[in-house]
């Protein structure tokens, strides 16, 4: 039996979730809190960053990392293509998504005043009592703080809001436009390239601004349909 091994808020989790699904292969979940990470540190992961699968007690940290493996290790439809150049361009996509756009959520987000109010609540959901404790005090302020470190770190959190919004448009266009000629994103079939866009789209439409420039790409609304129908919960 495989393990995902996740913290509920990663954007990753879904890439995932959806690969497992959509090759037919059963695995349960484990939520992580975020007071666990030194002891998942220590265990089974000593760079500290989920999801990770966890098979044959083996653990593989990284959804790339993660993805590959599964693709060699399973047997169900293809994710990521043999053509050479084919799983080139999968790869590029896929780190477009974890590297770039993933920073793009995380700041819109988390950051930003009304979508912080938005996604603070289910960012506690599943802490225990301690966390939610202190839920009134600082530690909201201090994990918010934190991520606006990290962002500003790696260059777009240092960017106005209305810059930030400007390269968003330029992303979801982009999609857009590789969707204009196909159903999905490289060589005319589901491949990972389209989880990994989509898990990073999905968090999009958990804040105000980007949520209203996405339906004003009703092929990117209808892309992110059909990858839902074909790796949802329901798909299986
Ligand atoms: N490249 C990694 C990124 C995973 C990642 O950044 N996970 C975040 C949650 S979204 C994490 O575990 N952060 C904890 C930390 O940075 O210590 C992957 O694809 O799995």
């Amino acid at each position: 039996m495989v393990v995902l091994h996740q913290y509920h808020m990663s954007p990753f989790n879904q890439k995932l979730q959806r690969m497992l699904r959509y090759k037919g292969i059963a695995f349960e979940e484990r939520y992580w809190l975020l007071v666990e990470q030194g002891k998942l540190k220590r265990e089974h992961n000593p760079i500290g960053k989920l999801p990770a699968i966890e098979h044959n007690s083996e653990w593989v940290c990284d959804s790339t990392d993660a993805a590959h493996y599964i693709e060699q290790q399973f047997a169900g439809p293809s994710l990521i293509p043999e053509d050479p150049a084919l799983a080139g361009m999968v790869h590029v996509l896929e780190d477009w998504a974890d590297e770039s756009l993933y920073f793009y959520e995380m700041h819109m987000r988390f950051t930003t005043e009304h979508n912080w109010e938005r996604n603070l609540p289910r960012m506690f959901e599943r802490e225990g009592w301690f966390l939610k404790s202190v839920l009134a005090g600082k530690m909201p302020g201090q994990i918010r703080k934190g991520i606006r470190k990290i962002t500003a770190t790696q260059g777009i959190g240092r960017k106005s809001e209305r810059q930030l919004l400007v390269d968003c448009r330029r992303h979801i266009n982009a999609v857009a436009g590789m969707l204009e000629q196909s159903d999905f994103l490289v060589g005319g079939q589901l491949t990972l390239a389209d989880l990994a866009v989509h898990a990073m789209f999905s968090c999009f439409l958990d804040t105000v601004e980007l949520e209203a420039m996405m339906q004003e790409y009703p092929g990117v609304v209808a892309w992110m349909a059909r990858v839902e129908a074909l790796t949802g919960p329901q798909a299986t």
